[in-house]
């Protein structure tokens, strides 16, 4: 990149990120951003008079789990501006400011420009492994090598396949490649994501998924945690819209930390972390006692005369429930006692404000949605915070109603690759009967996905599974898009495991802290703009699905991870001889129209997404969406939409085991007993050997558990408050400069530092002031960064960004590549803990930390 070209590309950069923002305080149509905005919409593709070859392609963005449907400006083969896809009913062409990240993230410097072999044997974080460039045909000889020797010593299982980002072409990598090496490891990053979010919507009304919010038309949102405007899902969508939500409906949020959104909100709560579950029950308690639940979903007495009275039990027989079911059990269980006088005791916020948002929603009910978010369920009893928030969407009958919440919509994808069973030799067969890796479906990790005991992963507990050889040792492992010492909670433990590994191949776009462990480094296409690949995003009642195709000349020497690479390493296992998943590929997976495999392997990742998105181009898709007839339109489009949500299409046939809402849950109490009955021990000894209070019906029902904190209140009296920044794009964006430049766009933070902000109260406490250097300790790690005093804070608690604290990943992320951090990592001081009925990692509520200067 010239000078001249970043100078004008950086203020580019600066007004449209203020205009993002100030899109999100509705703003956005106001007369004196419009005219910048219109002049930052054509100035480049103007530009193009000169060469007279751009053009917009489309593709999809992943900076964060909203997956836009993006197009880019392509001249000359290089990618010089971005916009929202304006043929995206989801977003349209609006965007988060993250966007523009993406453009010094693809041509970073510091990427990996050809693949590499580590020359010193020494693993560790303190060993530079010391890595020089070798050919592709050598490097995947080199892992090709070590699976065949595993194989041949009927070792197949300690092979370990590990995913983070994905899209919807990934399952030949990701899990039939390996199941027919013969492992049954193949580990996701989700539960280090989201899973205890999930737990709410599924065990109530059988959605494991997130929702959509019908924000346009709603006259209530209560976010637990949730901060739409910058993070969460489908921020394009809830930015351009939330400055309209704000003048038709109530936003109250809850955040220990003045959010984007709280900033904006008509009522900030600072909460107490891992309290959440307090204010929601007692919201639920004065919505029964007040008769201000949803009768037409909920039902109601048959004498019409409520009899919910606080502390008193009530006969089920005088009910008529509706959509839901437990509504009377669940009062007499636990939430007759969930008094606002309670929750006042247990979170100082003053009874007549739970009364008033109560009679709030009630008001406005049904047009009310309940959000939840990673920060309020993703603490070590979580699931029974999600199950208590999403229960109020039940009981003011938002679910599935305008002005509610909704699934995703339904449509047709091939996201199944065929059948490899029939591809499964001896050994593979053999293999993949282990158990796996993580541990999941032991007594102590139901990670009850989906009502399946051991369903789900759990991503942070792997490298305890691979040091404690428990249950064997891992020997070799492919990676992919993740980055799990740094973004799993004491990434030590991962350090350590992948130091013992024997060997370890990393499929990334820079040196990041996993890479610093491998013993070869596969250069990866960049996921928005040399890749082919397909991803779906949900919001303003469409369910979307966008292609990502290469749109600019390749740089340099790389592949893509989910296609080329399997691809060739299949073929380099069936030149040694192992030719199975050689032929799964040749004769499995074929063109949808000439119903013949990939030549070679760069028509290969365009086949595979053929295959995934035939069903929206061929016969059949308007039944659900736009109607399209080719794969050419797909991919000039870049989008496909569905129909709009049909409202109250699941009220009578819910996936939950009786088909209604269930306050009182019938599939968990399925789930559990089935994983009780596997380890011959009661509901009760599993939820002992989980680390959750409740006994008995208590179990199945949303009630409250006292928060689980770790260390010693006295020598670490304060909590962290983990939180995303605006420009995070997960752990991927800290290499560039714009990341750090305009760091001051998340409230209370300071440009180009890693702040760890506080209240003035604690900061005085302290002898503390902003500018000063600390040094964060925890029981189990401790990290550095700068003070930012800020009244946005509950006081007694420390927010801090997620994102920065790299050693690793390049020039602008760490201070010294190898060697030294640039701020500090939060997850060095967050203990390994989790929501075991999930899975899930838990990452708020247990940290305490005490702070002192540097
Ligand atoms: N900007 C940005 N957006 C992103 C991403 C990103 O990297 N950057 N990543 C995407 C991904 S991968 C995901 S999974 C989603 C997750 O999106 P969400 O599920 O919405 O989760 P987070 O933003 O991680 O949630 C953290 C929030 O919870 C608050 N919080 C912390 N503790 C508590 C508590 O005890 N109670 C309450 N009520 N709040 C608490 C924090 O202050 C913060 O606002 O976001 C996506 N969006
Ligand atoms: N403390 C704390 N920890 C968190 C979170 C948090 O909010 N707070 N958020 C959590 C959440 S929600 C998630 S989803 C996880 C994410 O955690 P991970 O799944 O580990 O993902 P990233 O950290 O984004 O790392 C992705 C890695 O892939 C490589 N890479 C970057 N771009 C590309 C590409 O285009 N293609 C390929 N093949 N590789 C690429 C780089 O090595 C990069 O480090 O982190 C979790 N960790
Ligand atoms: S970073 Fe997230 S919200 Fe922003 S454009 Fe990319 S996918 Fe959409
Ligand atoms: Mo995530």
């Amino acid at each position: 990149m010239s000078n001249k070209v970043d100078t004008g590309r950086r203020a580019l950069l600066k007004t449209s990120v203020a205009g993002a923002a100030l899109s999100g305080i509705g703003c956005s149509s106001s007369s004196s951003i419009e005219p910048v905005m219109k002049g930052i919409e054509h100035e480049l593709p103007a530009a193009d008079t000169v060469t007279g070859t751009g053009q917009w392609v489309g593709t999809t963005c992943q900076g964060c789990t909203s997956w836009c449907a993006k197009q880019v400006y392509v001249m000359d083969g290089r990618a010089v501006k971005i916009r929202g896809n304006v043929n995206s009913k989801v977003h349209g062409e609006a965007s988060c400011p993250r966007q523009h990240l993406s453009l010094q993230q693809v041509y970073d410097p510091d990427r990996v420009k050809t693949p590499l072999m580590r020359t010193n044997p020494r693993k560790g974080k303190e060993h530079d492994p010391m890595f020089k460039p070798i050919s592709w045909d050598k490097a995947l000889d080199l892992l090709a090598d070590k699976i065949l020797a595993l194989r041949a010593a009927d070792e197949s299982h300690k092979y370990a396949l590990l995913r983070g980002r994905y899209s919807h072409i990934n399952e030949l990598m990701y899990k039939h490649l390996t199941q027919m090496i013969g492992s049954p490891n193949n580990i996701s990053h989700s539960s280090i994501c989201a899973e205890a979010h999930k737990m709410g919507p599924y065990y109530q009304d059988g959605n494991w998924g997130y929702n959509q919010y019908d924000v346009e038309n709603t006259k209530f949102i209560l976010s637990f945690g949730a901060d739409p405007i910058a993070s969460n899902r489908q921020v394009s969508y809830y930015s351009k819209i939330w400055g309209a939500a704000l003048d038709s409906a109530k936003v109250v949020v809850v955040d220990p930390r003045l959010s984007v959104s709280a900033s904006k909100a008509h009522k900030w709560i600072p909460i107490e972390p891992a309290q959440d579950s307090v204010l929601a029950l007692a919201i639920a308690h004065v919505a029964l006692v007040e008769g201000l639940w949803h009768k037409p979903f909920v039902g109601d007495f048959a004498n019409k005369q409520n009899q919910f009275i606080a502390g008193q039990d009530v006969d089920a027989a005088a009910f008529n429930e509706l959509h839901t079911h437990g509504v009377v059990d669940w009062w007499n269980i636990s939430l007759k006692d969930y008094t606002p006088e309670w929750a006042e005791s247990v979170t100082n916020i003053p009874a007549d404000t739970i009364i008033n948002i109560a009679r709030d929603m009630g008001k406005a009910a049904p047009a009310v949605q309940v959000w939840t978010s990673r920060g309020a369920v993703m603490h070590t009893r979580g699931t029974y915070t999600s199950l208590a928030c999403h229960a109020l969407n039940g009981l003011f009958g938002g679910i599935d109603n305008k002005g509610g919440l909704f699934p995703a919509n339904k449509i047709k994808l091939n996201k199944s690759f065929p059948d490899s069973k029939p591809y499964l030799d001896a050994v593979a067969k053999k293999g993949v009967k282990h158990p796996k890796i993580d541990q999941r479906g032991t007594l102590a990790f139901p990670a009850l996905k989906k009502g399946k005991p051991g369903g789900g992963v759990v991503t942070s507990n792997t490298p305890n599974g691979m040091l404690s050889a428990d249950p064997y040792d891992i020997k070799v492992m492919l990676a992919y898009f993740n980055n799990f010492n740094f973004s799993s909670p004491e990434g030590q433990r991962w350090n350590e495991a992948l130091s013992q590994l024997d060997f370890m191949a990393h499929v990334t776009t820079n040196i990041s802290e996993f890479s610093w462990f491998a013993d070869i480094i596969l250069p990866a296409n960049h996921h928005m703009f040399e890749k082919w690949g397909v991803l779906d995003s949900i919001g303003n009642g469409v369910h979307q699905v966008s292609v990502q195709q290469p749109s600019i000349d390749r740089l340099w020497n790389t592949k893509d991870d989910e296609s080329e690479i399997p691809y060739l390493l299949a073929k380099k296992l069936a030149d040694k001889g192992f030719d199975m998943p050689w032929r799964y590929i040749n004769e499995q997976l074929l063109d949808p129209e000439t119903k013949q495999p990939a030549k070679t392997e760069k028509d290969f990742g365009e086949l595979l997404v053929k295959y995934v998105t035939s069903p929206l181009w061929t016969d059949g898709a308007a039944k659900y969406g736009d109607n399209m007839t080719s794969w050419k339109e797909f991919t000039d489009k870049g989008v496909w939409n569905s129909h709009p949500y049909e409202l109250k299409s699941r009220w009578g046939k819910f996936k939950t085991e009786t088909h209604k809402f269930e306050f009182y849950s019938k599939t968990l109490e399925k789930a559990l007993n089935k994983h009780a009955k596997n380890h011959h021990v009661s509901v009760d000894d599993v939820m002992k050997a989980c680390d959750y209070h409740a006994r008995g019906k208590e179990v199945f029902v949303p009630h409250y558990e006292d928060p689980y904190r770790f260390g010693d209140e006295k020598q670490y009296p304060l909590l962290l408050v983990d939180q995303k920044s605006r420009l995070s794009k997960e752990g991927r964006s800290a290499n560039t400069p714009w990341f750090h430049e305009f760091k001051d766009v998340d409230p209370g933070d300071i440009a180009n530092e890693d702040t760890a902000k506080i209240n003035p109260i604690d900061g005085e406490k302290l002898g503390l002031k902003t500018g000063d250097a600390i040094v964060v300790t925890s029981p189990v790690g401790e990290l550095t960064c700068t003070v930012a005093l800020w009244e946005g804070v509950r006081p007694g608690t420390v927010a801090k960004c997620f994102g920065q604290g790299h050693w690793a990943y390049g020039r602008h992320a760490s201070k010294t590549f190898g060697k030294e951090a640039r701020g500090g990592s939060n997850n060095d001081i967050i203990a390994d803990r989790y929501d075991r009925l999930s899975g899930a990692s838990a990452f708020y509520g247990h940290i305490r930390i005490n702070v002192k200067k540097a």
